[in-house]
């Protein structure tokens, strides 16, 4: 048996039961379950439905707060703030959006802050939706020290992802939302779940050699991309969704996870831009040369970020997904 066919209700539904069942509080469970199942419908597996064994873990090891309350505020005209009180991101995102969204469009920009969050998911979701709303947006997060700066072999920086989504005049937006380590550590995971080996550039083992055994890397440190360039991307990230926000870095993550292994608490900055705060009347010529730029790259064969998230999603809510067989098992032991 290759795997277990699944709709996308079907899958919400058990991801909504195994969070329940966990002790996540009902509004944290059905938005965790959906960035779930939004993962594995768009063929995102290290952060589709494999999170549900991460998100449970933490949640087992007391490292989130399930019934975590968001509180929202508004520190000047164009930020918003959520502390999210330790629970998972998800919630404190939907309880900032609106806010972000009005503020953008009063202000031409505005910058949504989550404090204090427990963080375990992709950002596409979230620079998509505001991208729909017609915004540009921009997302970064910290997690835990786990990726050596170019030129050391010691972790510093965490994964941290830049997520960025432009509205397009036709269809979904233009996005694209990767890690700056050279891989985000969820792929390293399930290489080692499938017994894989990994390219020979991912990572480090503790002794600061290359190695392609996804084990001795998680347990070593992992690389960023593009050497010195991802690695200042990296601090950037680091920054501006730690210290700029009054939150923690990625090694003061890992500090205070204190080897439980749960997921990064911390901070994320998502950045919301309206482009008729610079254009006015002439947003749609403006836009018209940005769909020219796409048509320059799709139309030499390249394809653009997302291209293959929105097909696997065409077929995904068609056909429903395939779950590995031992993903699933895994998944229906959760909760004894
Ligand atoms: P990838 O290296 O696979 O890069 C993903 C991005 O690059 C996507 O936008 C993808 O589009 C695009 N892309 C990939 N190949 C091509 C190509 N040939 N041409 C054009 N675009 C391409 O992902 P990562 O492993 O770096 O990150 C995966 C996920 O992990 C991200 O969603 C990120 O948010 C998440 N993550 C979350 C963290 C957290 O702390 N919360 C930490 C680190 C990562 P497409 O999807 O269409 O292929
Ligand atoms: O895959 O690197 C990762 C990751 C970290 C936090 C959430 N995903």
């Amino acid at each position: 048996m290759t795997g277990i066919r699944m709709t996308l209700d079907e899958l919400r539904q058990l991801a909504r039961a195994k969070l329940l069942g966990a002790g996540l509080a009902p509004a944290h469970a059905e938005a965790v379950a959906e960035t779930m199942v939004a993962g594995e419908r768009d063929g995102c597996t290290s952060h589709g439905i494999y999170r549900l064994l991460v998100a449970v873990s933490s949640i087992d090891k007391g490292v989130v707060v399930p019934d975590a309350e968001p509180v929202l505020s508004e520190p000047a005209r164009a930020l918003v703030r959520v502390d999210g009180g330790g629970g998972f991101a998800q919630l404190a995102f939907q309880t900032g959006l609106p806010m972000l969204i009005e503020k953008a469009r009063t202000n031409g920009i505005a910058a949504l802050a989550l404090n204090n969050v427990v963080h375990f998911a992709a950002l596409w979701p979230e620079v998509e939706e505001l991208a729909e709303a017609g915004l540009v947006a921009l997302a970064f997060t910290p997690s835990h020290a786990w990726v050596a700066p170019s030129g050391g072999a010691e972790p510093v920086f965490g994964t941290n992802p830049i997520a960025f989504g432009w509205p397009r005049l036709d269809g979904p937006p233009f996005v694209f939302d990767f890690a700056t380590s050279m891989v985000a550590r969820g792929e390293i995971e399930l290489h080692r779940r499938a017994g894989k080996r990994v390219p020979d550039n991912w990572g480090v083992d503790a002794e600061g050699r290359l190695t392609t055994d996804p084990a001795a890397i998680l347990s070593g440190a992992m690389r960023t991309f593009g050497g010195h360039k991802g690695s200042a991307l990296a601090a950037m990230v680091e920054l501006l969704a730690g210290p700029l926000i009054g939150d923690m870095t990625s090694r003061e993550s890992i500090e205070w996870d204190a080897g439980r292994g749960g997921s990064p608490l911390g901070g994320e900055l998502i950045i919301a831009i309206d482009p008729k705060g610079f254009l006015g009347d002439l947003l749609p010529e403006h836009q018209a040369r940005a769909e020219a730029m796409f048509g320059a790259i799709t139309g030499q064969g390249a394809r653009l970020p997302s291209a293959r998230r929105y097909a696997a999603r065409r077929v995904s809510l068609a056909e429903g997904v395939e779950i590995p067989a031992d993903l699933y098992r895994d998944v229906m032991a959760l909760n004894g």
